[in-house]
């Protein structure tokens, strides 16, 4: 795996199973990646610790995915001057809308780039993610333009197996 530019913080572990969603997208795109669990509540001092050398160790993008009253995603970004994605996860009791809240409502000066709660937005950091790093990779961008057209043609594909399907 090439080495690690893209930061991705769960603020516990039980947030893995949402946001495994980006790592086949980041493998995709040869994006090297790395997982560290640090929760801003419970483990301030060692989330802190994390952001501090994140820069200097090559770390160019952070996503946060954290669930409840999600403070992490915030908190990367008061932390660190690197662009931080923030996935709100859907914990139950309130399934999400807590974090969402939580990620996308930061006050002036300080940016969280929030994607949709759960899966489809672990996925959607993944693609924003890939979509930063290629304003200054040029293979990453051609990767991207790929990508966009295998989706496309996926699309036509499921649209001709449905109209086989209802025989229309
Ligand atoms: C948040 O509390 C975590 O991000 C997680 O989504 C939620 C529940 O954590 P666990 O009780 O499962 O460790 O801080």
């Amino acid at each position: 795996m090439p080495d690690p530019i893209v930061a991705i913080i769960i603020g516990s572990d039980s947030d893995f199973e949402t946001v495994r969603e980006a790592l086949p997208l980041l493998e995709e795109f040869g994006v090297g990646y790395e997982v560290e669990v640090a929760s801003a509540h419970r483990s301030p001092e060692r989330l802190r610790t994390y952001l501090s050398d994140a820069r200097r160790r090559g770390i160019k993008i952070i996503i946060a995915g954290a669930g409840m009253a999600a403070h992490l995603a915030g908190v990367a970004a008061a932390e660190t001057t690197l662009p931080v994605i923030g996935v709100p996860i859907d914990s139950p009791p309130l399934h999400g809308l807590d974090a969402l809240l939580s990620t996308v409502q930061m006050p002036p000066g300080v940016p969280v780039a929030t994607m949709a709660i759960g899966r489809s937005g672990a996925r959607n950091a993944a693609l924003f993610a890939a979509r930063i790093l290629a304003l200054s990779d040029p293979v990453l961008a051609e990767k991207l333009v790929k990508f966009k057209e295998k989706q496309a043609a996926e699309v036509a594909a499921r649209s001709e197996r449905l109209k086989t399907k209802i025989g229309g």
